[in-house]
């Protein structure tokens, strides 16, 4: 599921989360390009706290998150403008490290889960049952279970709906609905209705029920059919950045409230668009927050004082430029004549951070020195096509723009084997969605960097037997 967040690259000037590239940091370089690609420090990581991190993980690749930018992610999500209360929760398929659910926990966000299991891994956490809400494509087996405990369920389609009934038939349950509204932001494709990897609403996304379900009266007879008491209405449409979307998506979904009198909270869904790269725009959340404040005023006025609750679930918001993947250029090569290129290859790849391969994501790429002391880093670049581990012409980590088939070059400093690569906004998305495993590489440990800079092992490094651990041989077999 999910997955607008990817979808940042249209450009335009004014991201407040890209430091990728900070010119006055840089040293000798003489034009803005060359400044460009040669910072001293990534988002967070300068070359001490990168080398604090591979020291505390045991080498590389790892993941490593900033405390500081969660907390500050978390702090602007709970400042979204409401009319008459806000329950912000964490998406957390974006990254599901139970560190990252308490911290965000004991802010006060709550969890939306997209699967039975997630639910299982945020309470295993220590994230109550009723702080959980989940929106699945799968509805678990284990559903009833789960509701009884005080997850808060959002029937996805017809069938979950029913099946949702059958079980709770005349208990009067209170139930959540997901409604495909009919549009969509697309990520990658300018469309808003075709199909896109990143697009979850419109004609051509398969999650939620189908707005015509709802106006046509077939979902209002399913919920009186059973007694259900309907409590939550749920839109995810990946809305971006741009406020005029979001208040005619909210507009869109009061609708759907007014059809069910016992709905007492709208949830919005995520999908605030992060700028990761030099250019590209970060959702500014006081903006967007505004005109949906006043389509819920608006519908309490028309609707005997109806005061929605809003929900939000934000995910990519909470930790995309939060966490960073910190890997070795652990190998050069070239290939010569007018398509020839120099490649550097990480000591990491889409075992850790697929979206290149995926979408033709651009994540931001810092080459730090080796040593782990800022004065090494050099003034020399070099332009370079970078690539992962794996034995997979996909493996490709500078992609073009929303075209993983096609590679393109990057100008970086010019770096040596030994030489540490930073792929910043990897915080979202990757160590939770990667090609994990494959050719048996073992799962990347993930650090937590304080407000110190200071580096916590969060989750060690897979051991090579726990690949196969689960394999089993049958007897009489071979
Ligand atoms: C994935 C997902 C989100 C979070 O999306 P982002 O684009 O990461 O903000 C929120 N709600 C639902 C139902 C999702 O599936
Ligand atoms: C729901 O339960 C009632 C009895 O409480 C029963 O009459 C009805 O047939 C049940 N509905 C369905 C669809 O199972
Ligand atoms: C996160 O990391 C910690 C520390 O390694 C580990 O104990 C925990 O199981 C991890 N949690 C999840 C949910 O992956
Ligand atoms: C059971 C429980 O701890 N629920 C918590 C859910 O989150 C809110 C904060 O928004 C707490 O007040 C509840 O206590």
């Amino acid at each position: 599921m999910k997955l607008s967040a990817a979808a940042i690259l249209s450009l335009a000037f004014g991201s407040n989360q890209c430091l990728a590239f900070s010119p006055l940091k840089t040293s000798v370089a003489s034009s803005t390009q060359l400044n460009m690609a040669n910072p001293t420090e990534s988002v967070f990581l300068t070359s001490e706290t990168a080398k604090k991190c591979v020291d505390v993980a045991g080498g590389t690749p790892l993941y490593a998150y900033s405390m500081e930018k969660l907390s500050q992610n978390a702090d602007d999500c709970l400042a979204f403008p409401n009319a008459y209360g806000l329950t912000v929760r964490y998406a957390m398929k974006a990254c599901p490290n139970g560190s990252i659910l308490k911290l965000f926990n004991k802010k006060g966000i709550h969890i939306d889960a997209s699967s039975g299991f997630e639910v299982r891994r945020a309470m295993a956490n220590g994230i109550p049952a009723e702080n959980i809400s989940l929106s699945t494509q799968e509805l678990p087996e284990d559903f009833a279970e789960l509701v009884d405990m005080g997850v808060k369920v959002n029937a996805c389609s017809i069938s979950q709906l029913e099946r949702f009934g059958q079980h709770f038939n005349g208990t009067g349950q209170k139930v959540g609905v997901r409604v495909n509204p009919g549009v969509g932001s697309g990520g990658f494709s300018a469309s808003s209705t075709g199909f896109s990897k990143t697009n979850v609403g419109g004609p051509a996304s398969s999650f939620g029920i189908w707005h015509e379900l709802v106006e046509d009266g077939t979902v209002p007879s399913i919920v009186e059919k059973y007694g259900l008491t309907v409590e939550r209405i749920h839109t995810h449409i990946g809305s971006g950045s741009d406020p005029a979307i979001w208040q005619a998506v909210a507009t869109k979904s009061l609708s759907f409230c007014k059809t069910f009198p016992t709905v007492t909270a709208l949830n919005l869904g995520g999908g605030y668009k992060v700028g990761r790269n030099a250019g590209e725009p970060t959702t500014d959340l006081q903006e967007i927050g505004g005109p949906v404040t006043d389509a819920f005023r608006t519908f309490a006025a028309e609707n005997d004082g109806r005061e929605l609750k809003l929900e939000i679930e934000p995910g990519t918001y909470l930790v995309a430029m939060a966490g960073a993947l910190v890997s070795k250029v652990q190998d050069k090569v070239f290939t010569t004549g007018d398509e020839g290129h120099v490649f550097l290859k990480m000591d990491a790849g889409m075992t850790d951070v697929l979206r290149p391969s995926l979408y033709g994501a651009i994540h931001p790429m810092t080459i730090l020195p080796g040593s782990g002391k800022t004065e090494d880093v050099g003034d020399e670049t070099e332009s370079v096509v970078v690539v992962g581990h794996c034995c997979e012409s996909g493996d490709l980590m500078t992609p073009k723009s929303g075209e993983p088939e096609a590679l393109d070059e990057r100008e970086l400093r010019k770096a040596e084997i030994g030489d540490i690569i930073v792929m910043d906004g990897s915080g979202a998305y990757c160590a939770g969605m990667s090609t994990k495993n494959y050719n048996s590489f073992p799962e990347a440990p993930e650090v937590l960097v304080d407000n110190d800079g200071n580096a916590h092992l969060i989750r060690a490094r897979q051991p090579v037997e726990a690949i196969w651990a689960n394999e089993c041989h049958p007897e009489g077999v071979f």
